[in-house]
């Protein structure tokens, strides 16, 4: 039997000793455990247990005990466990209710028992030990803290100390701290922070005693902590590439592009999209990752109509990839040819602009160009296109050997299966599919898959959640059926448009200005709603 239950039982113990004695010299150490023990008379006098002893920690080295008194105690033997033997700590000569048990080491787990005595005719009988008091002093200050700074997340590492668990605190708006995680090693990862936000953060350690109370020690000082900024599309992929069908990023996975194309630029209003304010929301809040500058080739105020126009789409062009560079987008310079149909119509233009945008941003790894919209009028990908695609396509890579180029296919973009055992020879050149959901369903799905399946690389550079016409037959079903396909094969998209135009292609209700759109759902139309909330959850 141990000496724990021993000490469990619910007896009146007689110790023999003598009448007058010192503080620890005569009284035993150890509950129990002296010699001369009980005598038939002295079995007469009974010392009841103690009864509710209570502590309270005092810092981290005290704990204070209070208990009932025993009346007509002649006093009381403080125990305290140790090496799993409650040994006395301390004999008080008067019937007195309190302790202090000082000089402990920190969040060490201290449990403590008190009996009474009563002297009678200079013999001293002992009750029980009472039940145990488990506690702990508290652990000392965390100190040493250093940090691992994430985009939303924090390490906190601080010097190893004598605890149970470290707990990280956030202070809040209100100035008051909030735990928000907990750890048993001394690095504690705090995680769903926002990016580029301070925070101020301390650490408390805590010491769980036997009954399961926690205590707590001074909390760390306070240290002030920025996250990083998210990384951008282009920070985290780098330089976009062609593989197989797909495109990659720099590290050769595969990267799903997720784009809003703008109306014309040469319309003032459509072209504030393209503010920085506006396209942060369209990077952070819909979580695109490029957008498609369309410049109008051959529509009023195309580059072609007249040198004024040409310049202005050109700086228009310029500011907007610079733009997309300072946020980490991903940008399309689009040569919108429509109403022009054949690409070689103007071909000369063409080629003079690449050649410039080429030579410009031949060092920007954030550029992609696209060369010719929409071939239509019943050119085909041999009978004109692919002459041109080839002609502009050397063009750019006389000065830019990396950028992918999109090249436009029959038929308003749809004739992609031209294109097959056609291709160009340049390896870094995808092929565009554009389509219209409320036009444009499984015949031309069915198309994308063989295309695909061949190993085409392919880029929906331009999707309507509606009729081709842009305006009425919004089509939530087919739209949703075309981007589940797309995203199977992981081939990117991008819809048209980020406008506030009167039509159903648009994104934004009329009236939004542009140049500031909010993030949510406030300004959007039934397609920009469908459309960003794809992008949020796909
Ligand atoms: C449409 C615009 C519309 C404009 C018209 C002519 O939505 O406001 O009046 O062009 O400039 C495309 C073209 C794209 C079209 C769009 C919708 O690439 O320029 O925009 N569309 O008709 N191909 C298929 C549909």
């Amino acid at each position: 039997m141990g000496i724990l239950s021993k000490l469990k039982r619910p007896l009146t113990v007689a110790l023999a000793a003598a009448a007058v004695f010192a503080a620890g010299s005569s009284l035993p150490d150890r509950a129990g455990s002296s010699g001369g023990l009980i005598t038939a008379s002295a079995a007469s006098v009974s010392v009841p247990t103690v009864t509710g002893l209570k502590s309270t920690t005092l810092g981290t080295d005290k704990v204070k005990l209070t208990w009932n008194k025993v009346s007509g105690a002649s006093g009381y033997q403080v125990f305290m466990q140790k090496n799993g033997v409650y040994t006395r700590l301390i004999s008080i000569y008067s019937n007195t209710n309190t302790y202090t048990v000082t000089g402990l080491p920190a969040a060490r787990i201290t449990n403590l028992k008190v009996r009474a005595w009563k002297t009678v005719n200079g013999t001293n009988y002992f009750g029980a030990l009472s039940a145990a008091r488990e506690t702990a002093t508290n652990p000392a200050k965390p100190t040493g803290i250093t940090s691992t700074v994430g985009v939303n997340t924090v390490k906190l590492t601080c010097k190893k100390q004598t605890c149970t668990y470290y707990r990280a605190y956030a202070m809040q708006s209100d100035g008051k701290w909030k735990g928000l995680a907990n750890s048993t090693s001394n690095t504690i990862t705090i995680s769903g922070l926002n990016a580029s936000t301070s925070y101020k953060f301390c650490v408390r350690a805590w010491q769980r005693d036997w009954s399961g109370d926690d205590h707590g020690s001074a909390l760390s000082d306070t240290v002030t902590i920025k996250t990083k900024a998210a990384a951008t599309p282009v920070a985290a992929n780098g330089r976009l590439s062609v593989k197989g069908a797909n495109i990659v990023n720099s590290k050769g996975n595969v990267f799903k592009i997720k784009g809003m194309s703008t109306h014309g630029i040469m319309w003032e209003d459509f072209r504030n999209i393209l503010s920085v304010a506006s396209l942060k929301v369209l990077r952070d809040d819909w979580k695109v990752n490029t957008i498609r500058v369309a410049m109008y080739t051959a529509e009023w105020g195309g580059y072609t109509t007249g040198s004024t126009y040409a310049a202005t789409a050109k700086a228009r062009v310029k500011a907007a990839v610079e733009n997309a560079k300072s946020l980490g987008m991903y940008v399309i310079i689009d040569w919108h040819i429509l109403s022009d149909g054949d690409p070689r119509t103007h071909q000369s233009e063409a080629v003079a602009f690449f050649k410039e945008m080429a030579n410009t941003y031949k060092g920007y790894n954030n550029v992609l160009y696209e060369i010719c919209n929409e071939p239509n009028g019943g050119v085909t990908w041999t009978g004109g296109i692919k002459s041109y695609c080839q002609t502009v396509v050397n063009t750019i890579r006389q000065y830019d050997k990396n950028a992918i180029i999109i090249c436009g296919t029959g038929t308003w973009s749809q004739d992609i299966d031209q294109v097959l055992g056609n291709r160009l020879s340049d390896s870094n050149c995808v092929y565009a599919l554009h389509f219209y959901a409320n036009t444009h369903t499984d015949w031309l799905r069915n198309r994308l898959q063989t295309c695909y399946s061949k190993g085409l690389p392919v880029l929906v550079s331009e999707f309507g959640t509606c009729d081709a016409s842009g305006n009425g037959g919004f089509n939530k079903s087919q739209t949703q059926t075309w981007l589940t396909l797309l995203d199977k094969l992981k081939v990117g998209y991008i819809n048209w448009s980020a406008s506030n135009k009167n039509e159903t292609a648009s994104a934004f209700v009329p009236g939004t200005n542009l140049k500031a759109i909010s993030a949510g759902t406030s300004q959007l139309t039934e397609s920009g709603k469908l459309v960003r909330d794809w992008y949020r959850n796909h």
